[in-house]
């Protein structure tokens, strides 16, 4: 039986993306497949949740434009933060729009995404990606494509998703993976995230449908466990955050050594 390679193989290809490189090389040195998704509406709580719980995380998802309080140096502290602590940061935009159009809203609009955001997400239903790949490749930025999504009655699946998987390895100098629920390709070079992650499985908020790291990073095979209510609604987060980074890992190392 053929042994799946660990993060820091997948690291070393040849082929690989050099951010989705720079990810894998984070998750072996810090233990970690958790993106905290930093879900709150306050700018200086996202940077206080990054400076606290960054220690812990291989990355922080934020929805920049739905923040209510964003200090002009916000992003430029993030950045500080990402740096001090080793994480990336994932806009979780979901770019779908007009070549044009994603271009003018990724590199200017309020928050010039591209210039701080190492990762942002997009769908694949325009077909395309070059306006935000021409943005972003110059950076060495990359692009998560939601392949399928964690709610109830998603329309992202079966051929869908197999369209998805060949954009983007027509597109792999700036798609370095997808946002699903478990591993859709073979291609150790693609990283593979999965939202909808809490400690007990089966639970709903809205149309959201939660199951657990372990299902995710061992039974489902994806790479990164996307985390936000289940670290921020727990009582004490620092101790949430670390639970889901020790059972997303732990998952892991049973996985690679089976
Ligand atoms: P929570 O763990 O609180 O359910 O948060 C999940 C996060 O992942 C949210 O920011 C949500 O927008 C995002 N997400 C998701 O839940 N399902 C998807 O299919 C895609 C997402 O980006």
């Amino acid at each position: 039986q053929k042994l799946e390679l660990s993060y820091a193989d997948r690291a070393k290809l040849p082929n690989i993306h050099p951010l989705a490189s720079k990810l894998l090389r984070i998750m072996d040195e810090k233990q970690s497949n958790l993106c905290l998704s930093a879900d709150v509406i306050s700018g200086e709580e996202v940077l206080q949740l990054a400076d606290s719980l960054g220690p812990q995380i291989c990355m922080l998802k934020t929805h920049v434009e739905f923040l209510k309080r964003c200090p002009v140096s916000f992003t430029q502290r993030l950045q500080a933060l990402a740096e001090k602590h080793n994480f990336l940061i994932f806009d979780d935009h979901n770019f779908a729009d007009t070549e044009n159009t994603v271009k003018d809203h990724y590199e200017g609009g309020l928050y010039y995404i591209s210039s701080w955001s190492h990762i942002v997400s997009a769908h694949a239903v325009p077909g395309l990606v070059k306006g935000l790949s021409d943005v972003g490749k110059p950076l060495g930025r990359g692009c998560l494509l939601r392949a399928e999504m964690s709610t109830q009655g998603s329309l992202a699946t079966g051929e869908y998703t197999k369209a998805v998987i060949k954009m983007a390895e027509e597109q792999s100098d700036f798609v370095i993976g997808f946002i699903c629920g478990s591993k859709i390709t073979e291609r150790p070079e693609f990283i593979h995230m999965t939202p909808g992650v809490q400690m007990e499985a089966g639970g709903h908020e809205l149309a959201q449908q939660y199951t657990t790291p372990e299902d995710v990073i061992h039974n489902k095979c994806s790479d990164v466990i996307i985390v936000g209510r289940g670290v921020l609604q727990a009582p004490d987060r620092l101790k949430a955050v670390e639970s889901y980074r020790k059972e997303g890992w732990d998952a892991y190392t049973k996985r690679i050594s089976q």
